[in-house]
């Protein structure tokens, strides 16, 4: 169950009619029982032979089990309530200063085949590593409660869900688990009727001596999160942060099941889930593919600012792709909440978000009001004039420094925003009309270009970059090459992924597969300005895709694809000045070859692996630059 049930859950009624708390049970083995068990039991004993915890206890999700854990924080200094008035049922993290984004460069493949990794992955030999890992989760649970927490990514029991189970040492872990996924007893009924399950190991690497003080965020300098493709399995030490403490986000959701996905005929995406509708109640379903902290949860929760149109939301991170029997391509959200970063989501950005916010909320690195409320930059367009920055310090506005880390998040259970489909975990999913591909481009990248076909798509989708951003360590702002926003997330060879894409299609009616598209909403002028609104006035981009869907208006070719015809685009009611959108469509072929000579380079480090028919699109595509430069 997740928490969003339960958050929503009454208490039962006493008998006097007061309602009362019930005795917290939980924590003890599971009365449930069927064959599956017992391969569960013996790998938790195993487990805990390795990291010998003080004690066990099994999660059941429940409400009482979820409130107990979150006071138990809060008594321990690593949560601090909120002040309820403003924001019920909600906690602050700060985690240590180290410790505050997935750190790629610690995310390890462990595949028997270095060349089943891919040169976009860090390798490690499965036997190898094991090894590193068995010395490092030795005794790492020592003084600490290790908690054993199944769930499902998916609806529970429904056809395109998978289950999974983490052990960890944290219980913000298990607290953010509860939110972002499906968890509980109904689970366990799966693994005890015999179902699939993914093994996930989390410790935070700090073994506490008897007597010792925990600190507020336990973690470790060493990290280590390794993914074993070829045993389902996924190791993760030393960080108690987001992507690399909830595994059942990027390293199951992602990285494994991608894996499982090539295995078993089915795509697992870095995307986002929409609806919308049009003014005359027709519905269309779109997924969209942005590197991490690129506005995915905006356009998750879009308010459209043309009228009658809407959009409801079904998922903002992570989407399963399967091809159905009638030819349509079928999508679920496998999370059941968003952990979003909050620094840019405010009124005037992602109001929705922040109407979703309202309570049973964690933050993480957020800044602290002298209310007890949160804020981050973004929320308001004024700074409150005195904070408790992310570390716990004073903070005032002129300091010239954030006072919310820029990677800061909030873990917030789906049902909570007030756009949710009603349907949005619904187990069959829904059928994708539109796919989109973007990233965060100051040049060169239209607002908007349609593929020519399946393939073309593939291509785009293939030749995705981004300016960094600060979800992962790195550089911000530096040019990244990272295909189908999968970069760090696909768990195999990227070459060969590619393949997998193509081989989908050929599964897909061709008049029935999604249209796919690259949009991109940063492109700026010569004067460093954004050229493009963006926000609610992306459903003008979005409206003319799903006209194109339908074929109510035409396109004009272009060397990278098709780009509106200019009085097609809807812009009643605002003002983009028709240099801008000159501005805003300007496909230069000679630095479009020069994008052309990066996706050479890229391709190449594949080593011949990167399917024929793209490197032909980028035959092709540099046959229409020459083109277009004669022309
Ligand atoms: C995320 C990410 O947390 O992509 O969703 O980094
Ligand atoms: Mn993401």
């Amino acid at each position: 169950m997740a928490l969003a049930d339960i958050f929503t859950r009454p208490a039962a009624p006493a008998a006097s009619g007061r309602t009362v708390a019930v005795a917290p049970t939980f924590g003890g083995r599971p009365t449930v029982e069927g064959e599956g068990m017992a391969a569960l039991y013996t790998w938790v004993e195993e487990i805990a032979a390795l990291t010998q915890p003080a004690r066990i206890h099994w999660v059941d999700g429940s409400r009482a089990e979820n409130d107990a854990l979150l006071r138990e924080q809060v008594d321990e200094g690593k949560l601090i309530k909120l002040n309820p008035e403003w924001r019920p049922g909600s906690y602050l993290a700060r985690s240590h200063p180290s410790d505050v984004a997935r750190t790629e460069g610690r995310t390890f493949i462990a595949s028997e085949r270095e060349e089943d990794a891919g040169p976009t992955n860090n390798w490690a030999d499965p036997a190898e590593i094991r090894g590193t890992l068995r010395g490092l989760f030795e005794g790492s649970m020592r003084g600490r409660t290790m908690y054993v927490v199944p769930f499902s990514m998916g609806a529970v029991g429904g056809p395109l869900s998978h289950i999974g189970v983490q052990v960890t040492d944290s219980a913000y872990a298990v607290t953010s688990i509860g939110i972002m996924t499906h968890v509980g007893t109904a689970v366990l009924a799966q693994i005890a009727a015999g179902a699939d399950w993914v093994k996930t190991v989390h410790s935070v690497g700090a073994p506490l001596a008897p007597g010792e003080a925990d600190a507020a965020w336990p973690c470790n300098d060493e990290k280590y999160i390794v993914h074993f493709p070829d045993t389902l399995e996924v190791w993760s030490f030393g960080s108690g942060y987001g992507g690399n403490a909830i595994l059942a986000k990027k390293c199951f959701a992602l990285r494994i099941a991608s894996v499982i996905g090539r295995n078993e005929g089915w795509l697992a995406e870095h995307m986002l889930l929409i609806r919308v509708i049009d003014p005359a109640g027709r519905a269309y379903h779109v997924a969209a593919a942005f590197p991490s902290a690129c506005g995915k949860t905006n356009l998750a929760m879009l308010r459209p600012t043309i009228p009658g149109w809407r959009v409801e939301t079904l998922g903002d991170d992570i989407s399963w792709l399967r091809p159905g029997e009638d030819g349509r391509l079928w999508a679920i959200n496998p999370e059941a909440g968003f952990f979003g970063v909050a620094p840019g989501t405010g009124e005037s950005t992602n109001v929705t978000a922040v109407e979703t916010l309202w309570g049973n909320t964690i933050f993480t690195n957020v800044a602290l009001r002298p209310d007890g409320d949160v804020w981050w930059e973004g929320l308001t367009d004024e700074a409150p004039p005195h904070l408790t920055d992310w570390e716990g310090n004073p903070w005032t506005p002129d300091m010239g420094r954030p006072a919310a880390h820029p990677n800061s998040r909030f873990t917030v259970s789906a049902a909570q925003c007030p756009q949710i489909a009603p349907d949005w975990n619904a187990p069959q999913g829904v059928p994708l009309d539109v796919i989109l591909f973007g990233g965060r481009r100051a040049t060169n990248v239209p607002l908007v270009v349609e593929a020519t076909d399946w393939t073309h798509g593939v291509f785009m989708g293939s030749n995705i970059s981004s300016e960094r951003t600060a979800a992962a360590e790195g550089l911000v702002g530096e040019l990244r090459r990272d295909p189908f926003a999968m970069l760090p997330f696909c768990g195999y060879n990227m070459a060969d992924y590619f393949g997998h894409w193509l081989k989908i299609g050929q599964q897909l009616r061709f008049d029935r597969a999604p249209r796919i598209f690259q949009v991109n909403w940063f492109r700026k002028g010569a004067d460093g300005r954004f050229l493009w609104p963006g926000f609610g006035d992306n459903s003008r981009v979005i409206d003319w895709i799903i006209r194109r869907v339908d074929g109510e208006v035409g396109a004009v070719d272009s060397p990278i694809g098709r780009l509106p015809e200019a009085s097609d685009l809807d812009l009643d009611g605002i003002d983009v000045p028709q240099a801008d959108l000159d501005e805003l469509f300007a496909v230069d072929p000679i630095s479009w070859e020069r994008e052309a000579d990066l996706t050479e380079e890229f391709y190449a480090t594949f080593g011949g692996r990167v399917p024929a028919p793209l490197q032909s699109e980028l035959s092709a595509l540099r046959y229409r630059l020459k083109q277009a430069q004669t022309a």
